[in-house]
């Protein structure tokens, strides 16, 4: 979209939620800096008026800020020309029943902007496109439907003449599909299925590629037992990004539904998968899938930060991903190829690795232990000591790629757990979830649940970690003042060098913060801005109210500490010099 293209470029603003479209959260804002970072005080405030899980950040573009909450989904526009004054607000009316069909607290991800329009995807799946300066509805349009388990949480992204749409809903067996609207009038301009016919997941039998091979016909229905793959899951509910170059969107699919694995043998294609799509008419150019028969809720869907690098000498197009199930993978992102594949959690132990032998029958697929597998011989099976638990060695929370010093900036979880899966069966809308889950630090971290680390992705290596009391649940931002933001479940803003990870900075802000590190410039003057309300999946137990331990999913006992530093309510902190 050429705007927001002319927009992004803009340093001083933060016009996309992800920093630009390779979703590398990088700004090259040098005012605040290692040096002076120490020095930072709170310039303003604003609170949100809710009080659950605050994901995602505001946006800036032009003199305007745009502020969103969890439901009910608020948007406002503030005036920073104007102390903040509030210039618009929008409240959108949606039934609270969509609440409980939403798995992992009431979060949004954020709204995006493109030809003078922010775009807000509600809780219950309606895209709204509003006039930036005024708040009017230029259009409206219903995505899913929360009474079979469709709800959304993501932000969306805009992308030349469409904006692309993606929906959450697989604990309750939704089938997953990214959906593009034409972004003068909201009409349907593709839909692509993660599973099924040909025709539904937009695959071209001879050309689009999985590691090298044509996938072949009916790729999307033969790994799956009879129609289980109508109700598979594979939903799109993480971050999108986009080469402009080679024309082609990135995201990932997550687990494949049920959780017990037992009730739906095969590979269960295209759960947990890579997709790389045109995004004029949605046919995939290439897939990668990581964890073929998920048996542990390893959805697939975090970011894919693109960069350009050297490697062997060669300069490379690459894509990195940090998977919930500990790899760290990056691939050529114009082929697909897979370059390395490397866990970025020593803690992980369910796979011994993926085989990286383009010769072998199991050229891309991890080894599983059977020690932690939760299945054996299509039988269900109680398994202990799994690393990393269902949420993953890292969730949505996205990393950060600085290119001066060539290193990802990753949140980490370091978490394990105990699976048992169960026989469950499908009724619309109830959840389809089929395992009971207990989850735990990781056994050699003396009870630190996270990390914030810094990742050569070329080496696959950790270059330096920093141990935090919970998992790292805020996305990280990188600056060209060699500084690296992020925040903390006990509320903690901090910044570190982004050579050494020495802590440079830390103001505790009013609530756990699950949000993004977001930057810009006004007058002037460098601004760092986050948005703090505990929440999302590790911070259920308090927004939901939740005390069982092994409710929210298996969350609740895992962060039950959480309480003892933190509570409810919404509100962003913007810092400055
Ligand atoms: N959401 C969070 C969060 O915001 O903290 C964490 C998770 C979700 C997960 O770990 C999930 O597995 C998950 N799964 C789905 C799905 O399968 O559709 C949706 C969501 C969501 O929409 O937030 C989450």
């Amino acid at each position: 979209n050429d705007d927001l293209t002319t927009q992004i470029a803009n340093p001083a603003q933060w016009a996309i939620q992800t920093g630009d479209y390779a979703n590398q959260r990088f700004s090259q804002l040098d005012q605040i800096n290692a040096e002076n970072v120490g020095d930072l005080q709170v310039a303003w405030t604003f609170s949100t008026g809710v009080l659950r899980g605050h994901e995602g950040s505001p946006l800036v573009v032009g003199d305007t800020m745009y502020v969103h909450t969890p439901f009910p989904n608020i948007v406002y526009a503030l005036d920073l020309a104007n102390e903040g004054k509030i210039k618009w607000k929008y409240e959108p009316k949606q039934d609270p029943d969509v609440i409980p069909v939403m798995c992992c607290d009431t979060v949004n991800r954020g709204v995006a902007y493109a030809d003078g329009k922010i775009f807000l995807h509600q809780a219950d799946t309606t895209v709204v496109a509003l006039d930036a300066n005024t708040g009017e509805v230029a259009w409206s349009v219903k995505n899913g439907d929360p009474a079979i388990g469709e709800t959304n949480t993501a932000t969306v992204m805009p992308v030349k003449d469409k904006v692309i749409v993606g929906i959450s809903g697989g604990e309750f067996g939704v089938r997953g599909s990214v959906t593009a609207y034409n972004i003068a009038d909201g009409s349907l301009a593709w839909r692509a299925y993660s599973m099924g016919p040909d025709s539904d997941i937009l695959f071209d039998p001879e050309n689009t590629t999985h590691l090298g091979q044509p996938v072949g016909a009916d790729s999307g229905t033969n790994t799956w037992e009879g129609d289980q793959w109508m109700i598979g899951g594979g939903t799109t509910w993480g971050w999108y990004s986009y080469d402009p170059e080679a024309d082609l969107i990135y995201y990932g699919s997550g687990n494949p539904s049920t959780w017990n694995p037992s009730q739906r043998p095969g590979d269960n294609r295209w759960s947990m998968t890579i997709f790389a799509r045109d995004p004029d008419d949605g046919m995939a150019k290439w897939v990668y899938q990581m964890t073929p028969h998920d048996e542990w809720d390893y959805d697939g869907i975090n970011e894919m930060i693109l960069t350009d690098q050297d490697v062997d000498g060669a300069p490379r197009k690459l894509l990195t991903h940090f998977d919930r199930n500990g790899l760290g993978y990056t691939l050529d992102r114009l082929t697909g190829e897979l370059i390395t594949a490397e866990k970025y959690d020593p803690a992980v132990n369910w796979t011994s690795g993926v085989d990286m032998d383009p010769a072998s029958p199991t050229y891309g697929r991890p080894a599983v232990l059977a020690q932690y597998s939760t299945e054996q011989n299509g039988e269900d099976v109680n398994s202990t000591g799994i690393c990393p638990a269902a949420l993953g060695s890292k969730d949505q929370q996205p990393a950060s790629y600085s290119p001066e010093t060539q290193l990802f900036y990753v949140p980490t979880n370091h978490v394990c757990m105990d699976y048992e899966p169960f026989r469950v069966s499908y009724t619309a809308g109830q959840p389809y979830v089929g395992a009971t889950l207990a989850m735990y630090p990781a056994p050699d971290s003396h009870g630190g649940m996270g990390n914030f680390i810094a990742w050569d992705n070329i080496a696959g290596e950790i270059r330096w970690s920093i141990p935090e009391q919970f998992s790292v649940w805020s996305g990280a931002l990188a600056t060209a003042g060699d500084v690296v933001f992020y925040g903390t479940l006990e509320g903690y803003l901090k910044a570190v060098s982004a050579e050494t990870g020495e802590e440079l900075y830390r103001f505790k802000t009013p609530s756990g913060i699950i949000g993004n590190v977001m930057t810009y410039e006004h007058g002037g003057k460098q601004y760092i801005g986050i948005l703090s309300g505990v929440g999302g999946w590790a911070g259920i137990g308090l927004a939901a109210g939740l005390t069982n331990p092994n409710d929210g999913l298996g969350a609740v006992g895992g962060y039950s500490a959480l309480s003892d530093y933190t509570a409810l309510g919404g509100q962003l902190t913007v810092f400055a010099l």
